[in-house]
This record gives structure tokens, C-alpha cells and sequence, in this order.
């Protein structure tokens, strides 16, 4: 049955996109010279499909082809190389590559990385091209998972327009572990998942692995994630025993091919819970044995198996506390148990006590940095962007700056859940660039976050990030078309952190929505100014942690009591008829002299906190001045409005591209930015509405009132 509601398919809609495809859509490419020019230039490809990931390569570029182009590249028999006009392969697997003296472009290229090029073989000797009659592209690589990358880089030359004339990539990725974490359930829940059920069924596994989990690793591979944390940090100890561990077999084997490998999250009572012992004591010698005998069963069964990832003593999950030992004996028990496999244990920073302390962003630093040195060389401590849990904006966590001698892993959140979840248009690349581009000051200036965590800064042989995954069963995988951008962002800045926001959205929305400029343009700068719009609207000025209790969606600046303080509003905003802010001075808890001494004095200080972390460093009278000349009162209704304003502007802006794109992907594209417009209203509303009982000031003229008295909003 049709529904009455049912958008009508525009006449360009060939299929009706559903997002399924993601930036691997295919879709033709608009005639014009480009398109000739691609057509002209790639007709035929040689690659030796003997191995599984080259055979992928191969299907994945017949179908770009296909797609984009519209017709596929004929597979030129092994031997006549030289006769087609695209070339992938390694060293070993084609001669033309083997004999075109690249090694030493290839040998930047590493394991992962590869090189693109155009050129031209005469008598085996390697001519840039100029005006030669015959081209070829060439796409090589140490390993076939170079090669997957490469293809896949060469498909985003196409997908986005780039002329083949002076083509030429070498790229490596900076960091050598780009991992997804997923937050999901063995019952298919998905904690701050809101994409429908976890992408894993494990009912149906290991028997049926769904086509859905090769689209997933494809999707992956194309931007060169190579490591998936299957389960919750919030672990279920169950996934460790001998049924779920053939189940997890069957996705690593599925997934090995694309280049990706599968960790698991320990639950660090897992001996007790599922080993019959009487204590996770790690210092305990059975206990000790019992995670050997339980890894030694993994890597029999998944000879490439990454590690282990640990939550411990954070939020009431079990750890080596509990036994009156540190997090470094409770890691390094699990790095011995995985080490003769090299496999690493990444244990989180993200603990804080159950005892309310004075304020729970120092409690990471304080508990960590006296165990710098104490770790196996292969732990890895992973440490969350900012010092509190995925606020909208937070300051770089001071961690990045105070464990040398551990390689740290950046943890960010690709699902929003403070960010809007699954409606709201935040684009997070400026958030990621942001953590990634800090400067810690230690030892000295340029001392990024970045360089800490690709290991260049201290010389480590371990390097990692990860995203806490937002893919989910939903038809569209992250809940929201613009939440696609997102996992790729992630992807992309992983690979390479030095990429621009603005390139990254630009490849998203050509790959993804449309080629169209007019389209690409609007939904750049549109993606670009949301993560600040949505700032604006939910937490301006340093101001966090304001959201509704557990759900962390809509405003919920009042939020007080229940078990723990620092769950709640009151805790972090601290507002009163005086004034709002946390002070983290010296005169307050002196969180801010976790910093390096120059970052410190720079956010220590009234006259240099950038307006961005002011309420997070201080405290502030609703009547001091800020840079702009207002007050601090009329600047919050400032900012939140300028909020509300933006997110109207992004609903006008998208309705006046929509009639470009593709009908059912423009209608719920629609839908959300007309939520987001609303919501954004409520936020500010809300907010504004509470914190005006402390500052017991009018709005300033011309501003728009709240539509509703505060009670309407608790
Ligand atoms: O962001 C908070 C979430 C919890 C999460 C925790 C963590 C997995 O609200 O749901 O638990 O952080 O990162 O461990």
C-alpha cells in the first residue's frame, strides 16, 4: 500500500536513495569534459585477483566504474600488463609495477600507504608523462591492503571531479591503529547508539554472516579504518566464552580481507564471571593464567586479533582497584597474556572515583600521570578529547601533555550523544581538528595533540585513535543522512589529520548527495558552521553538561540531586544571583594547572581565556564585561540567539537546494533541520528561561522572549 504521505519520486530518480550506500554511491557523474576524459582514459585495468583483498579491489573498481563512469573497465589478462590502462598491484604480484623503479616512493608508502601515478613505460624505463600517446594509471603498494587503500583513493579522485592528467598520491596513514569503538550490547542494544540495533547478530552468527557486515567493512576499508572494539566498554564477560569467540571468529574472518581488525572489550571480572576463579586479583598467579589460557584460545581462533580494550573502575565496571592494585598492574597483566601474539590492551582514562571529589575533570590526570613508566610497551592508554565526556566543546584533556612515556590514544565521539544524536546537523571534523590541532606546550610549543598521539612527539612504536562507533541496523547505518559525514570524517582525519574540515565535507557531499555545485557549496558551509551553531544553542561560552539526566538530549540546565553530583547541571554551571561559571583557577579546584605552563597561564587568565572556555575556567558576574562590550548576561542571550538564528538559517538554506537532490533523502533531510530549528529554539528557550531566575535581568531589546514560562520547560 502506498501511504498518502509517501514523497513522489522526482523524475531524475533513477533508485530511490536511501543512504544505504553511503560515499560509496557510484552514481553517474554529470556529462562534460571530466566525464570524457575519464572515459577516455580508463578502459581496461590488469590486476592479478589471486589474493582475496586484490579481488576486492578489483570488484570494488569494476562497480565504481560502472557506476560513475558507466561502464566497466575490461580485466586485461596476467602477462599483458602493459597493454591496459589502469595497473594495481605490488612488487610481487605485477612486473610492469616491479620494474618501474618506484621503490622508494613505495617504501614511504609502508604497509597501509600507496602511490598513484601516470606514467608512461618505454622499454621498461619510467617517463613522466607530457605529451606521450600512452598512459598508464598505475596504483601500487608493499601490500594489498595498500592497494584496497589505494583503489579506494583512486575512486575518490573520480567521485569527486579531479582530472587524471597530473595524478600523483603518496600517502601513508600518521596513525598505525584507526579503530572504531563500538558501544554494543550482546542483546543488540547499543549504548548512545541511535541507529536502531547493534550491526551484529549474534543469533545468527557464526552460521550467517549478514551482507550488511561487507558493506560495513567496505565502507571502512574506503577510509582506511583498520580495527574494530566489537562490544561495550560496559562489558559483558559472556563475549569471551567459546560460543560468542566462533561468532567474533566469523566477523574477523569476514572482515580480515578489507584490512580490518577485530579487539574486544575485557570485562575485568570476566575470571569470576565466566572463569570460575574466586578473584580478578591481576597480581592473583590463577588469575594471571586464566587471561593467558583465554588469549591463547583467541588467537588460535583469530591469529590477528588486536587486543584488548578495558574499562576499569569507571562507573562501576570492575577493575584492579578492587583488589587495592593500580591500572597499571591491571593493564600489564593483560599485556603479558596478549604480548607473544603482539597484541596491545588499550585501557581507558575515563575513570573517576564514586566518591564525589572536588571536581571530577582532574580525577584522570591525578590518577594516571603517577603511573607514566609503569606500563607494558604494549598498553596504550586512551584518553577522551576533553577532561569531562564528550561535551559539545571542551578543552584538550591535560593528559595529552603529561604521559610521555606512554603512547596515548585519542578517544573522540563520532555518535553525538551531547551533540544533538541523531536529528541535529552537527558536522564533526571542526570538533576532531580542534583536539587534534591543541598544542600542549610540553615539552614546548607545537607540541599538538596530534604529534602525541601519531607517537612522532615521544617516539613511540604504538599509535592509535578511536571513534566511538554511531552505525547502527538503521537502512541509512547512522540514524541521520548528515551522521554519514561524520564516521568519515573520522575516517579521513585518521588516516590523514592534516586534511581540512572543508576538504573532508567537500568529498562527502560529492561522493555522497550530489555534484551539483550550487548543492555542494550550500551543504559545505552549511556542515562547516553546525557544530558552532549547535554550541550556541546548547552550551555558549565554556558552559557544559546541561543536558536532560541520562538521555543527554534536550536542555536540562536545572538538573539537581539524584545519586551523584557530578551528574548533574548544577555541579558544572554552578549559576547563582551572582554569577555562573566553575572556577578551575587557583582560586578555585586549579584544575587548569594540569596544563603545560603557558597553556595554563593562557586559560588561567581572564584578559587570554579564549570566550569559548571562559565559563569553564570561571567564574564570571552576570555584569563583567566581555571582549564584545556586552555584558556576561546580555552576551549568553547573545550567543544563544546567534544559535537559534543559524539553525533557521540552515532549514532556509537546505530548502532552497533540496529540489536538487534526490527526493526521500531530501525530505528527511528536510525533516531533521526543521526539528533541529525547533529544538534549537527550546534549548535556548530553556536555557535562557533558568538561567534568568539567577541573573534577574530583562532580555536585551529586540530580542526575541521565550515562547513559554520556565515551568513549561522542567
Ligand atoms: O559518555 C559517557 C556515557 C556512558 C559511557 C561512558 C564511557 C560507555 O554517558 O554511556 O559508557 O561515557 O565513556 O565509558
Amino acid at each position: 500500500m502506498v501511504m498518502a504521505c509517501a514523497p513522489r519520486a522526482k523524475s531524475q530518480d533513477a533508485v530511490v536513495e536511501d543512504g544505504y550506500d553511503l560515499w560509496l554511491r557510484y552514481r553517474a557523474l554529470p556529462a562534460g569534459e571530466r566525464l570524457d576524459e575519464y572515459r577516455e582514459a580508463l578502459r581496461s585495468m590488469a590486476i592479478d585477483t589471486t589474493s582475496p583483498t586484490r579481488k576486492i579491489a578489483a570488484d570494488e573498481l569494476r562497480r565504481a566504474l560502472g557506476g560513475l563512469i558507466g561502464r566497466e573497465p575490461e580485466l586485461v589478462a596476467g602477462g599483458a600488463e602493459s597493454r591496459a590502462s589502469i595497473v594495481i598491484g605490488t612488487p610481487s604480484s605485477s612486473p610492469l609495477i616491479a620494474g618501474l623503479g618506484i621503490s622508494a616512493n613505495l617504501e614511504r608508502a609502508g604497509t597501509e600507504g600507496f602511490v598513484i601515478d601516470v606514467v608512461q613505460v618505454i622499454d621498461n624505463r619510467k617517463w613522466r608523462l607530457s605529451d606521450a600517446s600512452r598512459r598508464y594509471i598505475v596504483i601500487a603498494a608493499n601490500t594489498n591492503i595498500g592497494l584496497l587503500h589505494g583503489t579506494f583513493a583512486f575512486i575518490r579522485q573520480l567521485q569527486t571531479g579531479r582530472t587524471l592528467r597530473k595524478l600523483y598520491i603518496e600517502s601513508a596513514p600518521r596513525i598505525s591503529r584507526r579503530i572504531l569503538n563500538h558501544w554494543d550490547n550482546l542483546d543488540r542494544t547499543v549504548e548512545r547508539g541511535y541507529a536502531g540495533k547493534s550491526i551484529w547478530e549474534w543469533d545468527a552468527l557464526p552460521d550467517t554472516v549478514s551482507p550488511r557486515i561487507i558493506d560495513y567493512a567496505r565502507a571502512n576499508a574506503s577510509i582506511g579504518i583498520n580495527g574494530t572494539v566489537l562490544t561495550n566498554v560496559n562489558a559483558n564477560a559472556t563475549v569471551l566464552t567459546a560460543p560468542y569467540l566462533a561468532k567474533v571468529k566469523a566477523i574477523a574472518d569476514a572482515l580480515r580481507p578489507y584490512g580490518i581488525r577485530v579487539y574486544l572489550t575485557a570485562r575485568f571480572s570476566a575470571p569470576i564471571d565466566i572463569g570460575k576463579l574466586a578473584t580478578a586479583d591481576p597480581l592473583d598467579e590463577n588469575v594471571r593464567r586464566w587471561w593467558k589460557e583465554k588469549s591463547e584460545e583467541i588467537y588460535r581462533a583469530i591469529p590477528d586479533f588486536g587486543g584488548f580494550l578495558v574499562k576499569a573502575n569507571s562507573e562501576g565496571q570492575p577493575g584492579p582497584q578492587d583488589y587495592h592494585r593500580t591500572h597499571a598492574d591491571g593493564a600489564n597483566m593483560l599485556a603479558d597474556a596478549v604480548a607473544s601474539h603482539e597484541g596491545i590492551v588499550i585501557w581507558r582514562a575515563f575513570v573517576y572515583s564514586n566518591e564525589v571529589p572536588v571536581d571530577r575533570i582532574r580525577q584522570a590526570y591525578d590518577e594516571f600521570t603517577p603511573l607514566d613508566g609503569q606500563f607494558r610497551p604494549n598498553v596504550m592508554v586512551q584518553v577522551k578529547n576533553g577532561p569531562l565526556d564528550f561535551q559539545p566543546r571542551e578543552p584538550f584533556h591535560p593528559l595529552f601533555g603529561a604521559m610521555p612515556k606512554t603512547p596515548l590514544a585519542l578517544e573522540l565521539q563520532v555518535t553525538k550523544e551531547y551533540l544533538g544524536q541523531d536529528t541535529h546537523l552537527a558536522y564533526l571534523a571542526p570538533l576532531f581538528k580542534e583536539v587534534l590541532d591543541a598544542d600542549t606546550w610540553r615539552p614546548g610549543e607545537g607540541s599538538t595533540v596530534a604529534k602525541v598521539i601519531d607517537g612522532s612527539l615521544d617516539h613511540h612504536r604504538l599509535s592509535a585513535i578511536a571513534g566511538v562507533a554511531n552505525i547502527g541496523s538503521d537502512r541509512n547505518w547512522t540514524g541521520s543522512h548528515f551522521n554519514q559525514a561524520n564516521w568519515y570524517a573520522f575516517g579521513r582525519l585518521a588516516w590523514d589529520y592534516t586534511l581540512s574540515a572543508g576538504d573532508i565535507a567537500d568529498e562527502w557531499i560529492r561522493a555522497t548527495l550530489t555534484h551539483d555545485s550550487t548543492v555542494v557549496s550550500t551543504v559545505r558551509s552549511m556542515m562547516l558552521g553546525s557544530r558552532e551553531a549547535l554550541v550556541n544553542y546548547m552550551t555558549p561560552l565554556g558552559l557544559v553538561h546541561i543536558m536532560g539526566r541520562n538521555h543527554h538530549y534536550g536542555p536540562g540546565p536545572w538538573v539537581e540531586g539524584g545519586g551523584r553530583a557530578d551528574w548533574t547541571a548544577v555541579y558544572y554551571h554552578r549559576a547563582d544571583t551572582l554569577g555562573i561559571g566553575f572556577d578551575r583557577t587557583s582560586t578555585g579546584s586549579n584544575a587548569v594547572a594540569q596544563y603545560a605552563p603557558h597553556v595554563r597561564d593562557i586559560f588561567a587568565s581572564r584578559a587570554t581565556v579564549p570566550d569559548e572556555y571562559l565559563l569553564w575556567f570561571h567564574r564570571v558576574g552576570w555584569n563583567e564585561r566581555m571582549r564584545s562590550g556586552r555584558t556576561l548576561w546580555n552576551e549568553l542571550v547573545y550567543r544563544y540567539s546567534a544559535g537559534v538564528d543559524s539553525a533557521r538559517a540552515m532549514e532556509r538554506e537546505w530548502n532552497t537546494v533540496a529540489p536538487k537532490v534526490d527526493t526521500l533523502r531530501a525530505r528527511e533531510i528536510g525533516d531533521f533541520l526543521e526539528i533541529q530549528a525547533k529544538e534549537a529554539k527550546w534549548w535556548r528557550d530553556a536555557a535562557l528561561s533558568y538561567f534568568q531566575t539567577f541573573s534577574r535581568q530583562p532580555f536585551p531589546p529586540g530580542v526575541e522572549p521565550p515562547a513559554h514560562p520556565l515551568d513549561f520547560y522542567l
